[in-house]
């Protein structure tokens, strides 16, 4: 199943400074098998919305999942319908909703009650709803021209599907278009859609301005093992005066594990700035904590975790299927090329995934104090200056040996064994 193109946006609200939207959905099946479309199950359509400004993409809404009944079979996927409808979208098929039926909000499933890699959706609560309640909710203040002037703004939408995950085809249910927000807080849609790519992409298809990529701006996927699939996007941005502002943008496709770390290396000594975290909140009875993730500036990393453990409170802030959040810090080091570690919520191996990306510092190879490509006695003496703190005339990162952010015994050890030899 893919989303194919959002032909219409309807607007609703606000109260209290938030307004809600509703994106329509052109949904092809564009496989080899007839798709599963249950009444008030799957598939669901998630829908969020960025902006891109000062050079950093932010999520900033998303809704619950909008189910629905029965599916219709027509053309309009480049390719021939089967004719099959009703409990199944056919091989083929094309199934239209306008924006005003993805807003009806007995439909609209919570993300709390999905599995994003399997597929499975739990049963719609009742409820009582305003305008609000369940759809794409935005505050008014995060589309403030004032405060974000010239701001550009992406919808996403994004399907969850019991048939397509089994089959292993959800890396493409993700699309996203731009749109632009008006005086009265109504979307309009502009340019076409970017079917499969999701809105993370978006920061690089128009970092430089509308339609003008930033060569600058890298996106990567970051597959857990097994499971689901992040998206990494990073920036460094030269701020002038030996400093560098370093971006993040880490977005779970479908990770039902999802992310409840993210670990940036730094040199030793370096002096931090702007140590920046956001991220997109639930609404609308949603269970999750709201609150941030706590940095933790160490030595060597500057860390952001969740506010709880998997363990101590499964609905703590963790990243989840959907949603993109933004780590981000400004140093006096220039990148290098490294890698971040995204550490994963649910318990499961690996417990966490590096990813590469520029960082403001990296080591090439372990133990290479001194850095020049080889192991010998000058890194023993650089080893020590790292061991004991203060100045080092060498690269400290390649002193944490077992990197865990701290040089201690076990770097000693390590140390010690490739002195020894192999
Ligand atoms: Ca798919
Ligand atoms: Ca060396
Ligand atoms: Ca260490």
């Amino acid at each position: 199943v893919v989303y194919t193109e959002c032909t219409s946006t309807s607007a609703y609200g606000p109260i209290g400074g938030i307004r809600a939207y509703s994106l329509g959905s052109n949904t092809c099946n564009v496989g080899e098998a007839n798709l599963l479309w249950t009444n008030d199950g799957t598939p669901g359509l998630a829908m969020n919305m960025y902006r891109l400004h000062g050079g950093r993409l932010e999520q900033i809404g998303m809704s619950w999942l909008k189910t629905a009944c029965c599916a219709a079979a027509s053309n309009g996927c480049g390719m021939s319908c089967n004719g099959v409808n009703g409990n199944m979208l056919g091989v083929g098929c094309l199934d239209v909703y306008s924006a005003g039926w993805n807003a009806i909000q007995s439909n609209l499933s919570p993300r709390s009650g999905i599995n994003a890699y399997t597929g499975t959706f739990s049963p719609i609560p009742g409820g009582t709803f305003n305008d609000l309640t369940r759809r794409l909710q935005v505050a008014e203040a995060d589309m403030s021209s004032t405060t974000y002037p010239g701001a550009l703004y992406f919808i996403e939408g994004q399907y969850i599907s019991t048939d397509d995950a089994a089959a292993g085809r959800a890396l493409n249910n993700a699309s996203y278009k731009r749109v632009t927000v008006g005086a009265t807080f109504a979307l309009t849609l502009q340019g076409t859609m970017n079917t499969n790519r999701p809105a993370i992409y978006a920061w690089l298809d128009h970092g430089l301005g509308v339609n003008t990529p930033d060569p600058a701006v890298q996106v990567s996927a970051v597959d857990v093992p097994g499971e689901g699939r992040f998206h990494l996007a990073a920036k460094v941005t030269n701020l002038g005066g030996g400093r560098y502002r370093y971006d993040y943008a880490l977005h779970n496709l479908n990770s039902h594990r999802s992310a409840a770390s993210f670990r940036v290396p730094i040199p030793d000594g370096g002096v931090l700035t702007n140590v920046y975290f956001h991220d997109v909140d639930y609404h609308s009875g949603e269970p999750y904590d709201p609150a941030n993730w706590n940095a933790t500036i160490g030595n060597l990393c500057v860390t952001w975790n969740s506010p709880q453990t998997f363990a101590q409170n499964a609905n703590t802030n963790a990243l989840r299927f959907g949603t993109m959040y933004n780590f981000s810090l400004e140093v006096d080091s220039p990148p290098a090329t490294g890698a971040v570690r995204i550490g994963l919520f649910r318990p499961g191996d690996p417990e966490s995934l590096t990813a590469a990306a520029p960082v403001p510092a990296a080591c090439a190879l372990a133990g290479d104090v001194a850095p020049d490509g080889q192991f010998d006695s000058v890194d023993l003496g650089a080893f020590v200056e790292c061991l004991l703190g203060g100045v080092s005339s060498g690269n400290c990162q390649c002193a944490d040996i077992d990197q865990d952010c701290v040089i201690g015994d076990a770097d000693v050890n390590g140390m010690v064994s490739r002195l020894v030899g192999p």
